[in-house]
């Protein structure tokens, strides 16, 4: 456990096992990573900065602004509040708008792949049909890429929607739940509209009323969450496969000595698909043979790494914070980069190791790097280039350490219709058991555990909550890095159960799923909407998001991207806890986000700097919205009888972990 947490700015202190075995090596001694970056900066955030008071939206300033003194206030007079909303909105923008672009390309390879171009195809029948079903296409008579097509086109046309009428995908959303959105006009009507005019609302002289500028950043949240997200999850899987339970390998211990280590690191899984179809190809596993190489060993980083672990099963070496340590293995060859959450440092590191940066996207280049645009129409040609040149860096390898031991078993894949079947028995695919051990007391509630790693809080705060709400009976559901450090934690295994409190370990136990259950990517937490939108529909734990015993946290965010998921969580009405927000500097607005969004949306956000304090108010929120409901007597122990067990085992995976699983 790392010691400095408490109050520590910027807390540095590394307690991955496999990070720091790396690190001690010899041949890593040359690598400088953010750990040690963040150690030598030898001095503070700027205070305006972090606390959300600095504009530099134009060219009288930039303006500090000090809450309360009227000599500090903008040029232009703009006040503490009025600065951090802008501040915090175009940060929700920035966030939307990489979901926004990462859910465009996907939607457009799904147009190829519909008019047949490219190696993918429509896996998922079902889905389709019910996403036709929500976008009034016709299915009858209909062939399935004809179908796909017209979905497909439907899709994309959301994105430049200008009509005022909301986007499709929410109709998905509880009844009162679009209700509220229409009441405050903060239905998202086009998917880059509400980006463009949130930079326009935020632009000089134009909205100067923080509750009204927080409406938009809603709409625009919303837009990502119900919007672009979700289509991106939605037609990927039908691409790709809805995920279902299996079993992986996750921590640098992937990595293989005698194999080509190519890792995929970004987000956009048409390029981690398409080097999953070529690495299997014989010219490229004989060019690895000619090379010396026993195989090609493909391993994720980041959200992308959780793409292709969920749907094939590929290994993740590592999550975010993780990138640089996988490269100062010096047993990867290249490690192939897209869209977001790159460090620019990654191409420094490498250059210590004979490893290759390969940049594949014309929206990301980088110095230092080579560059070998993937292009969509042609993926497998375009996927055997950057495998090839990664090959033919196989002989170069030098002294490398991997931490062979450093490598944990998990059971990912938990979609969200994968815990309706495994819940619900696959014949009647449902969430009243769910709903039904949420309401007797076996769970408590459903917590959710996303986004980033950071270097500021300690790398095991998502362990420490993890561990202290499921010891509370709460389910936890995770995404993104926050669940591949999960995953490290030996979380992620049915074994953990015993981890959990009585009756969350008893639900566990009968199914056989882990406490906590991988659902995907970050865009992947659209899953989680839908999820809460089923358990709503399925009845007795009220009728909107925000009547739920469910609560969202990202302990460690660092991108952008969170604070948008963090705001359509809580515009969707659930409450969310994170570490800080830099907001505090503008008392009025800071309190807005902390208890006034409570009145429009039901729901607000929440800061803890300790993870343990994380886990209480967590846990504190789910107890509120139990006793709201009214099911918050004596959480009584009921045990479950023969013909209980019999109903929820029928779907049991019985995938046991094998290895170390969790720490005791
Ligand atoms: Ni999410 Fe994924 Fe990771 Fe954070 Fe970055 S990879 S999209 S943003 S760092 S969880
Ligand atoms: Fe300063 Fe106002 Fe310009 Fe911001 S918009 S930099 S507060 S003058």
């Amino acid at each position: 456990m790392a010691v400095k947490r408490n109050g520590c700015e910027s807390c540095t202190d590394i307690t991955c096992s496999s990070t720091k075995e790396v690190l001690a090596q010899g041949n890593a001694k040359n690598v400088k990573t953010a750990f040690d970056r963040v150690k030598s900066r030898g001095m503070s955030a700027c205070l305006f900065g972090s606390t959300g008071t600095c504009c530099r939206h134009c060219n009288m300033g930039p303006c500090q602004i000090i809450d309360g003194v009227e000599e500090m206030i903008g040029i232009c007079g703009a006040t503490a509040d009025t600065v951090a909303a802008r501040g915090f909105a175009r940060t929700v923008a920035a966030g939307s708008a990489a979901h926004t672009d990462h859910a465009r390309e996907m939607v457009k390879g799904f147009i190829e792949t519909a008019k047949g171009n490219g190696p993918n195809q429509i896996k998922d029948v079902e889905k389709l049909l019910s996403l036709a079903q929500l976008f009034n296409v016709v299915t009858e008579g209909r062939e399935v890429n004809e179908i796909a097509l017209e979905v497909g086109e439907k899709a994309l046309a959301e994105f430049g929607k200008q009509d005022d009428q909301p986007l499709t995908m929410t109709k998905r959303a509880p009844e009162k739940r679009q209700a509220i959105w229409k009441k405050l006009g903060i239905a998202p009507r086009g998917v880059d509209r509400e980006v463009v005019e949130m930079m326009h609302r935020t632009h000089m002289g134009v909205d100067q009323d923080y509750q009204n500028i927080m409406l938009q950043a809603s709409r625009t949240a919303l837009s990502d969450g119900w919007g672009a997200s979700m289509l991106s999850t939605e037609l990927t899987d039908i691409m790709f496969g809805t995920p279902v339970p299996r079993r992986a390998i996750v921590d640098l211990g992937v990595l293989k000595m005698d194999q080509v280590n190519i890792t995929v690191h970004g987000h956009e899984p048409l390029l981690a698909e398409a080097l999953c179809i070529a690495a299997q190809e014989p010219d490229m596993l004989e060019l690895a043979k000619k090379q010396g190489a026993k195989g090609i060993n493909l391993a994720g980083v980041c959200c992308t790494g959780n793409e292709i672990l969920m749907r094939r099963g590929i290994p993740v070496a590592g999550g975010f914070i993780q990138q640089e340590m996988v490269l100062a293995t010096g047993a990867v060859e290249a490690m192939v980069v897209d869209v977001q959450c790159i460090m620019q440092s990654v191409a420094e590191v490498a250059k210590n190791f004979h490893t290759d940066i390969i940049t594949t996207n014309y929206r990301a280049k980088m110095p230092g790097a080579v560059h070998l645009q993937f292009e969509d129409h042609d993926a497998i040609n375009s996927a055997k280039a950057i495998l090839t040149h990664a090959i033919k860096n196989f002989k170069k390898r030098g002294q490398c350490f991997i931490p062979l031991n450093s490598k944990v078993d998990v059971v990912v894949g938990f979609s969200h219709e994968t815990i309706n079947y495994m819940l619900g028995g696959r014949f009647r695919g449902s969430y009243r058991p769910l709903n039904d051990n949420i309401i007797n007391g076996r769970i408590r509630g459903v917590g959710a555990i996303v986004g980033c790693d950071n270097f500021k809080l300690g790398d095991d705060a998502h362990e420490i909550i993890a561990r202290e709400l499921i010891k509370n009976d709460v389910l936890v559901l995770a995404t993104g890095c926050a669940a591949t450090a999960l995953g490290r934690a030996g979380l992620l295994c049915p074994e953990a159960a015993k981890l959990a409190g009585p009756g969350l370990a008893e639900v566990c136990e009968t199914v056989g799923i882990p406490p906590v259950l991988h659902m995907g990517s970050c865009v992947d937490n659209s899953r989680i909407l839908i999820a809460a939108t089923a358990m709503v529909r399925e009845g007795g734990l009220g009728d909107d998001i925000s009547d739920l015993p469910a609560v969202g946290t990202a302990p460690l965010w660092m991108s952008e991207k969170a604070v948008a998921i963090g705001q359509y969580f809580v515009a969707s009405g659930a409450q969310v806890v994170f570490q800080s927000l830099p907001t505090s500097g503008a008392k009025a607005f800071h309190k807005y986000l902390l208890e006034g969004l409570m009145k429009p949306l039901g729901a607000h956000w929440n800061i803890a700097e300790d993870p343990m304090e994380i886990a209480r108010i967590m846990i504190a929120r789910i107890d509120a919205k139990r006793a709201a409901l009214g099911i918050d007597k004596q959480r009584e122990r009921v045990l479950f009888d023969m013909a209980m067990r019999r109903d929820l085992g029928t779907t049991s995976i019985g995938a046991g972990c094998h290895g170390p699983g969790p720490k005791a």
